[in-house]
């Protein structure tokens, strides 16, 4: 459950940073698995037809590798997605059970082409309409869709955090405010090895260039309510995958509940 701080934090900025959320031994054994994967798999084009749930190298330069999707390569990647802990801030920021939408971990470091970071220049997106994303219940706002990034890493100020436009949750407009930005009205997200940041997919954000010389691993995990139908179909489970699991991860991979519909979200 979040407290009084972290609830007023969600709803002004739109997004909240957890300290020590996360075991180290398992951010420990995610980044071990996420350096096999760098080694073993090729890069992929995005617009490459790739079968369902397939994990995809989709950027691999000597700065930059991200895996999109990436939750079936690897046990330990569902483990974290599932982590006790984390499910339990996601439950209570979207306000009921929750199925997968998506998951990408990328490893980066410091790019020396890179010029002095220019705030109106980074690929600032969000993946939902404000008008969409949220509703209250009891004067409660909760959330749709909503991401939780796991520092695998120390996230310093010069290390590479998500930059988010706090408060851009409640804007309809990227065009109009990403011309007009000053750096104040920027946030960089920090903290140590096993943080989660937790944000609203209609947070405008963005990836951000690493100044100094640390790697940066982090572990994306997206969430929504099981009757939301799925936004990518490269991210769809693939059947063999679904076959290996329990019912409890088979019902969070695919929002089907043997025991109630999709649509029983909040109907209890
Ligand atoms: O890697 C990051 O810091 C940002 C990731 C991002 O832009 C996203 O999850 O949409």
């Amino acid at each position: 459950m979040l407290n009084t701080k972290e609830k007023f934090l969600m709803d002004t900025y739109g997004y909240v940073i957890v300290p020590n959320l996360v075991d180290l031994d398992l951010v420990e054994r995610v980044r071990q698995a996420m350096d096999s994967m760098n080694r073993e798999l090729p890069l992929v084009s995005r617009e490459d037809p790739s079968p369902n749930g397939k994990t995809r190298k989709v950027e691999g330069t000597p700065y930059f590798s991200k895996f999109s999707p990436c939750i079936e390569y690897d046990p330990k990647f569902l483990e974290i997605a599932m982590y006790p802990k984390i499910m339990s801030y996601v439950e209570d920021i979207v306000g009921g059970p929750v199925r997968y939408e998506e998951q990408e971990c990328s490893i980066n470091r410091r790019n020396p082409n890179d010029e002095a970071t220019n705030i109106r220049n980074l690929a600032w997106h969000r993946g939902m309409s404000p008008d969409f994303s949220n509703y209250a219940v009891a004067g409660r706002s909760h959330y749709l869709w909503i991401k939780a990034i796991v520092f695998l890493t120390d996230i310093g100020p010069d290390d590479g955090g998500t930059s988010v436009i706090p408060g851009s949750h409640r804007t309809d407009s990227i065009a109009g405010i990403v011309p007009e930005l000053e750096p104040w009205m920027v946030h960089q997200a920090k903290g140590k090895a096993g943080s989660v940041m937790f944000f609203t997919e209609a947070l405008i954000h963005s990836v951000t260039p690493i100044l100094s010389e640390r790697t940066r691993y982090v572990m994306i995990t997206g969430y929504v309510p099981p009757f939301m139908r799925e936004c990518g179909r490269v991210e769809a489970p693939s059947s063999e995958f679904l076959s290996t699991l329990g019912e409890q991860e088979r019902t969070f991979m695919t929002g089907d509940n043997p025991k109630e519909s999709r649509y029983s979200f909040r109907v209890r």
